[in-house]
């Protein structure tokens, strides 16, 4: 079918001398997305939703072709995360699917809300397993990885299906949708009127829920009482769009606190109660911790062990999610609802009279942070050759610190570690990253949908086996001409690339590349500005052209093959690895 073909059939139901008009699924599918303010779809065509995509565009949507599905599920993931809409990922059946669904649950584990749309065979012969084209069963292929998974039969419910994908994206704890739309279901037609008045504008998609006064005072009543209280910022609290309200809470308790690595920002980096600095300490040390909107899982050491120290600790925990309570270690004082709602209820029980922490308290945190901050300046300052991942990150940390406004993705082992410590954040919502999973291959994605989302300059800062997963998508940077400048930390190999074949084989180490790969000659095969730097000097000048151009760059930023530890600092969580190297 071409777009002609699919044109809209004029709506003459107001003049009964004609036959009723009628209009199909496609344009259904469209039109309920545009009528909920959904005006961007990243996917990848192909039969049966190519012309769902032609006809988005057509009516005025943004549709953002990729060139793998899980580039484009992970771009409407984080443009959900940005805007607290749900981000659009459409593909077609099985295998198209099935690359979407990683970034689908990855979505989901990270509380990200996005629904991914694809087309699917015909049930009659999925269910009796004929052997269709692209044959799946996907509604149940998708349901454990996602948060809600529904299919439409009949183009009279696709306004139900969109609204029920919306309102299961966004409310409560947000995540993952599936949505199944069989090609029957796309060419169905349907009486125009009555399919007008099937849509459905979804109302207060995502509503407050206030939290229970009992447990306002009951958490205000464990923070009082604290010597060494801490607040814990996750990206639910940076998700949550509730900046006002938690920098009342942080600065009008006089609490320190910790942001995790996409909560950067949500307070300046630089605040004078970031602890950021001081983190073992803080944890270790801290009677009391206010978490907000992050969870106790893996990167918070589950709340116990060696990370936490011995001090006895007490948990005030802030979340939409009641079940995530006491999922590791007890809560004293749980408090349910929306982190605006709640912190706004906090803030409000702070009184004249709330004791403030003490000085001992927030000095022995200032004491700490200093000392670190003056280890890692005396580290930063080194200028090894070939560039370690310290100098590097240098370059770019005093670049971007003159443009508070750029939104950072970044990925890889140690690339990552540094980076979320020597970076810091400005702004909130600026930092996008490997999340929950610690995934790879968020990189191209998750940079085209932060530039498409917000229109403005995003820098990528990646391993170089980590650029690797999403490295084609530098195609679709340069198709859209997105302001998106990625460095690629190349150190030959995944986390480093020194390793040899101990047989002495033809093959190399399973860590290891091509040696003095030019990932800057790849952009340029589709126009875009490529940089190679092999100094810090380089690094800076680099990066401040390809700001100042607006334009698709790539740096490829060579760093010393040897620098660097074996997945990064997850070293503890590989201990097979460690006794192999004995
Ligand atoms: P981090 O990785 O930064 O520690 P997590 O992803 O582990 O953060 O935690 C985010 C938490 O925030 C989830 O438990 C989720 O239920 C919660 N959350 C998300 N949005 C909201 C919101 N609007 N109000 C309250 N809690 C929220
Ligand atoms: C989907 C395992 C964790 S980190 C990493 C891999 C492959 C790459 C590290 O090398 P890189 O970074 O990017 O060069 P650096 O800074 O240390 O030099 N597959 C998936 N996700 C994960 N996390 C892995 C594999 C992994």
């Amino acid at each position: 079918m071409s777009t002609a073909e699919i044109a809209r059939p004029e709506i003459t139901a107001d003049e009964p001398h004609h036959a009723p008009a009628t209009t199909d699924g496609f344009h259904l599918v469209i039109d309920a997305l545009k009528l909920n303010d959904i005006d961007t779809i990243f996917g990848l065509v192909g039969i049966p939703i190519t012309d769902l995509a032609r006809l988005a565009q057509a009516e005025g949507m943004r549709f953002i072709g990729f060139r793998h599905e899980q580039n484009a599920g992970n771009a409407a993931a984080i443009s959900g995360y940005m805007t607290k809409k749900p981000g659009i990922c459409l593909t077609v059946s099985a295998p198209g699917f099935l690359n979407g669904l990683t970034a689908l649950a990855n979505a989901t584990t990270n509380c990200f809300p996005m629904i991914l749309i694809s087309g699917s065979s015909e049930r009659e012969i999925v269910d009796l397993q004929q052997g269709d084209y692209e044959e799946m069963d996907q509604l149940n292929a998708a349901k454990p990885y996602a948060k809600a998974a529904y299919r439409v039969l009949h183009a009279e419910d696709i306004g139900v299906g969109i609204a029920r994908a919306i309102r299961a994206a966004v409310s409560g704890r947000p995540g993952g949708v599936y949505l199944d739309l069989p090609a029957k279901l796309l060419a169905q037609t349907i009486d125009a009127v009555k399919a007008q008045q099937s849509l459905i504008k979804v109302v207060d998609a995502a509503p407050s829920q206030l939290p229970s006064p009992d447990s306002v005072a009951r958490a205000l009543d464990v923070i009082r009482r604290a010597k060494r209280p801490l607040i814990l910022l996750g990206k639910g609290a940076a998700y949550a769009q509730a900046d006002a309200q938690i920098r009342a809470l942080v600065e009008k308790s006089g609490i320190p606190y910790l942001p995790m690595s996409m909560a950067k920002g949500l307070l300046p980096d630089t605040h004078a109660q970031c602890a950021s600095a001081a983190r073992s300490f803080v944890l270790q040390e801290a009677d009391c911790v206010v978490l907000i909107g992050a969870r106790l899982n893996w990167l918070l050491a589950h709340g116990k062990g060696k990370t936490w120290g011995t001090a006895p600790k007490q948990f005030v925990q802030i979340d939409i999610s009641p079940t995530e309570i006491d999922s590791n270690v007890a809560i004293a004082a749980p408090v349910i609802g929306d982190i605006g709602s709640c912190v706004s209820a906090l803030v409000a029980g702070i009184g004249a009279g709330f004791p403030k922490p003490s000085t001992e308290w927030t000095g022995a945190v200032d004491d700490r942070k200093n000392k670190n901050l003056e280890k890692m300046a005396a580290t930063l300052a080194k200028n090894p050759s070939p560039m370690g991942f310290h100098s590097a990150l240098r370059a770019i940390r005093d670049v971007l610190k003159t443009r508070p406004d750029i939104n950072v993705v970044n990925e890889g082992a140690n690339t990552l570690d540094y980076a979320r410590s020597i970076i810091d954040m400005a702004q909130p919502r600026k930092r996008f990253d490997s999340g929950t999973w610690g995934i790879m291959g968020i990189g191209m994605g998750f940079a085209i949908g932060a530039a498409v989302t917000s229109g403005t300059q995003v820098v990528a800062i990646e391993g170089d086996s980590a650029f690797g997963f999403s490295g084609m998508e530098i195609e679709t940077i340069c198709r859209y001409d997105l302001p998106v400048c990625t460095i690629v930390f190349n150190n030959n190999g995944v986390y480093r690339g020194t390793d040899v074949n101990p047989t002495g084989g033809k093959d190399v180490a399973p860590t290891v590349f091509v040696k003095n790969a030019r990932y800057d000659r790849m952009i340029e095969a589709f126009g875009g500005i490529g940089f190679h730097a092999t100094t810090p000097e380089e690094l800076t000048h680099a990066l401040e052209e390809a700001i100042r151009s607006g334009k698709p760059t790539l740096i490829n930023a060579v760093i010393d093959e040897a620098a660097g530890t074996e997945s990064g600092r997850l070293t503890n969580l590989n201990p097979q690895s460690a006794a192999m190297k004995k």
